[in-house]
């Protein structure tokens, strides 16, 4: 085999690869950020280290498109950040399950079925919590799941959900009490703006050291 086929065999390689993993959105945005849904007693409690200040960003990757129902995700501001996690005993009792219902949100905020993020492939992208008339309540498996949020649109974006018990339909069981969460966004323009911000930024340092 010449040398120049080997090269030429090496190069589709890679492209292949690159096709392969371009059909799924990535896990773009870090760290995690969990939702801690614990029960206390009879109680849910649910807490994010997220505020209004500190909110998660929606990224917009130009030019990414997404095979199936992943292809909600093309040219939106989304991320997977924010992940639902249980800590500590949570018993709903036998036959129930924990339930997260949309109690309120900014407009043009969408959400999307997602997994672990190590699995993407695996996760369905089904629309939740209302998106495209989709139900407002979500059966939680209790394993850690990262949803896709996406907006068309840059701004601030809130979303308030109650955690409950329910039986297997959704139904609300006796006995317990139920939890709240607010989740905040931010949609912001593509990173590749921002990096050209930290260079300004960089430059801008060095001409001072200069
Ligand atoms: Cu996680």
């Amino acid at each position: 085999m010449s040398r120049i086929n080997s090269i030429a065999i090496a190069s589709s390689f890679t492209i292949c690869s690159a096709v392969a993993f371009a059909g799924l959105p990535n896990a773009h945005t870090w760290p995690m950020e969990h939702i801690m849904v614990t029960m206390n007693g009879t109680a849910i409690e649910a807490h994010a280290n997220t505020s209004a200040d500190n909110p998660i960003l929606l990224q917009r990757f130009a030019g990414e498109s997404y095979d199936g129902n992943a292809a909600a995700l093309d040219d939106m501001y989304y991320s997977d950040q924010y992940g639902w996690i249980l800590d500590g005993i949570v018993d709903p009792g036998a036959g129930n399950s924990i339930w997260i219902e949309l109690v309120s949100q900014t407009g043009g905020l969408e959400t999307y079925e997602g997994g672990r993020r190590m699995m993407i492939a695996d996760q369905t992208f089904d629309p939740i919590f209302g998106t495209d008339s989709s139900a407002l309540d979500w059966q939680w498996s209790g394993m850690m799941t990262h949803n896709w949020y996406a907006t068309a649109d840059l701004g601030d974006y809130v979303a308030t959900y109650s955690i409950y018990v329910g039986d297997s339909a959704g139904n609300v069981v006796d006995g317990f009490i139920a939890g709240e969460v607010t989740l905040n966004f931010r949609a912001v323009p593509a990173p590749g703006s921002l990096a050209l911000l930290g260079l300004g930024t960089l430059s801008a340092t060095r001409r001072k050291r200069g």
